[in-house]
C-alpha cells in the first residue's frame, strides 16, 4: 500500500493521477501547506525540502520525494509508462518539466492569477514565458502524439496537470490545436479523471 502525502496543486494530483493509471492501492495524507504542516519535524524527515508530494510504499518500506522521482519510482515498480526502449525520451520531457515547464508556470501563477497589480515585470516576464511553453509544446505536439513519442508516458503524467491550470494562464489553449488535442485525449482517460480530483470529488477537468 502507498501513502500519499500530497495537497490539491499540479504537483500533487501528478502523483494521484499516476497512481489510478497503474492501479495501485494508495491512501492520501494532506498535508495543509496554508497552515505550514510541511514544516512539521515528522513531516521533514520524510521531505527534506519540505514540499509535497512525497510516497511512502509500506510494502517495500521505501519514501521517496521529488515529483519527478515519484513517477520514476512508480513506472519502474509497475513496468507501465516508462518504456526502456524509450526512456532517454522520456527522460529528457520529464526533466524539461521538473525544471522548466512546472517552475515557470508556477511563477506565472504567482504573478499573474493570484497577486496581480505587484509587479509589472514578473507579471510580463512569466506571462511571456508560459506563452512560449504553450508554443514550444505545440511544436513539440505538432508530429507527435504525446511529449516523449507515440506512447503516454510518465512525461505525459508531469505536464498535464500543468496545462490543467490553463484558465488562470489566460493564454487561450484552444489557439494551440497539437497541445489541445493532446490535451484533450488525456482528460479522457478514467484515471486521469480520477486522479485529477483526488482531494475534491467534485472538481473537474477544464475544457480548452
Ligand atoms: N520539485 C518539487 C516541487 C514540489 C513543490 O513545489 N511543492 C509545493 C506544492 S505544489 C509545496 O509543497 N510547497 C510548500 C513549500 O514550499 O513550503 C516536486 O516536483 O516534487
Amino acid at each position: 500500500m502507498i501513502e500519499l502525502f500530497s495537497a490539491n496543486t499540479p504537483n500533487g494530483k501528478k502523483i494521484s493521477i499516476m497512481l489510478e493509471e497503474i492501479g495501485y492501492e494508495y491512501k492520501v495524507t494532506k498535508v495543509d501547506l496554508g497552515k505550514g504542516e510541511q514544516f512539521k519535524p515528522e513531516f521533514k524527515k520524510i521531505s527534506p525540502l519540505s514540499k509535497i508530494p512525497v510516497i511512502i510504499d509500506h510494502k517495500n518500506n521505501k519514501t521517496v520525494f521529488e515529483s519527478g522521482a515519484i513517477l520514476i519510482y512508480l513506472a519502474e515498480a509497475s513496468g507501465m509508462f516508462y518504456d526502456k526502449q524509450n526512456r532517454l525520451e522520456i527522460n529528457q520531457w520529464l526533466m524539461a518539466q521538473m525544471g522548466y515547464v512546472g517552475p515557470m508556470l508556477g511563477q506565472h501563477h504567482q504573478f499573474h492569477h493570484y497577486n496581480p497589480g505587484k509587479s509589472k515585470f514578473g507579471e510580463e516576464r512569466f506571462f511571456k514565458i508560459a506563452e512560449r511553453i504553450y508554443a514550444e509544446l505545440d511544436e513539440r505536439l505538432s508530429n507527435l502524439k504525446f511529449l516523449s513519442g507515440n506512447n503516454y508516458t510518465i512525461a505525459d503524467i508531469a505536464t498535464f496537470p500543468w496545462i490543467a491550470r490553463h484558465e488562470w494562464h489566460d493564454i487561450g489553449l484552444a489557439n494551440y490545436k497539437n497541445l489541445t488535442r493532446w490535451y484533450n485525449d488525456i482528460s479522457k482517460r478514467d484515471a486521469v479523471i480520477k486522479g485529477f480530483s483526488f482531494m475534491n470529488k467534485n472538481e473537474v477537468i477544464l475544457k480548452p
